[in-house]
């Protein structure tokens, strides 16, 4: 049944080449009939954009229960998350998929802990590509404020100005010391995200290929364009515009897959341990989690992914279709 959905959609294009406007791919779920679809940020009205703002503060006002390693609130578990999970899940064949999953993990935490019913928005770089210090996310009208200032880098407007958190930067732990959401917007890392190099990324032929190209420049241009605290590859999601950024990237991946679905909805591979001892030990404040997804040295379709209880652990195979059974949903 999958097969022959996939064979008339691709059909209406020539197989062998990409078609030059993807047209949507019905689900192949039975239980996802009807994906929620997520938008990016610039085309969200301003009550659209209030909502999200504040389902997120909603997050970072809900006390932790997970006893994650320093979490105070529901924001910092999924910081958490992240700072655990960080040195098997970059440069490795799981980083689109473990990155997948999280941003996922996100989405289910607004919706049922914020009774958020909105799109979770990403952040279309390619849009505001070569100049991030103009972005529109990076306002108060509504936006997630702006630059961060003076020599702590804190950020001092927008609805997230007062958060404090004792995660970060890195492994950094710091009980004493809550510290302000941190940015150093620059324009420099913001040709990453030009439309020519993603359109290089989404003509790449295999996963391969695909992976190191988006986690390369597409990838670094979000992180390195808004920096500090997105700067850094451990505690990045700690500057909630983490969760756009890597939604973008995502639906890099996605728009990649829907060019040849019946390959590309399988296709997994990698290194899947770091290369180089990504991270390193950590100065203080805990160790990291160290974990393969039980040996061999290849990313597969089961790969473990870990959420450490905001939301169930999966399987790479469980999330290579966002139409499918767990996640339903699909980008605009
Ligand atoms: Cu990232």
């Amino acid at each position: 049944m999958l097969g022959q959905l996939l064979v008339a959609v691709l059909a209406t294009g020539n197989a062998l080449a990409a078609p030059a406007v993807v047209e949507k791919r019905q689900t192949s779920s039975a239980k996802c009939t009807n994906p929620r679809v997520r938008k990016a940020w610039h085309t969200l009205t301003t009550s659209e954009k209030t909502a999200y703002l504040d389902a997120e503060l909603c997050l970072m006002n809900k006390p932790a229960t997970l006893g994650l390693r320093g979490a105070k609130t529901k924001f910092d578990e999924l910081t958490s998350v992240h700072i655990l999970e960080s040195e098997i899940a970059h440069f490795v064949g799981a980083f689109l998929p473990f990155h997948r999953l999280y941003i996922h993990a996100h989405d289910v935490s607004l919706r049922t802990l914020c009774n958020y019913t909105g799109p979770h928005p990403y952040w279309d770089e390619t849009y505001d590509s070569p100049s991030f210090t103009t972005s529109t996310l990076f306002t108060t009208t509504p936006g997630f404020g702006g630059n961060g200032v003076g020599s702590a880098q804190c950020i001092d407007s927008g609805p997230f100005a007062n958060y404090r958190s004792v995660l970060g930067p890195g492994y950094r732990i710091s009980p004493d010391n809550p510290k302000c959401i941190t940015r150093n917007i620059n324009n420099f890392a913001a040709t990453g995200a030009s439309p020519e190099t993603v359109n290089g990324c989404l003509s790449q032929d295999n996963w391969l290929s695909f992976w190191a190209c988006a986690e390369g420049r597409p990838h670094g241009a979000g992180h390195g364009g808004v920096g500090a605290e997105m700067g850094n590859p451990v505690s990045s999601p700690g500057d909630p515009v983490f969760y756009l950024h890597h939604a973008w990237l995502d639906r890099l991946w996605a728009q990649w897959q829907d060019r040849n679905p019946e390959v590309r909805l399988k296709e997994m591979g990698g290194n899947n341990r770091p290369r180089n001892g990504f991270g390193g030990p950590p100065g203080d404040g805990g160790e990291p989690i160290v974990e393969g997804d039980g040996g061999g040295n290849v990313t597969t379709l089961g790969h473990v992914l870990h959420m450490h209880g905001v939301i169930p652990d999966a399987t790479i195979a469980d999330i290579m279709d966002t139409r499918g059974d767990l996640l339903c949903f699909e980008y605009d």
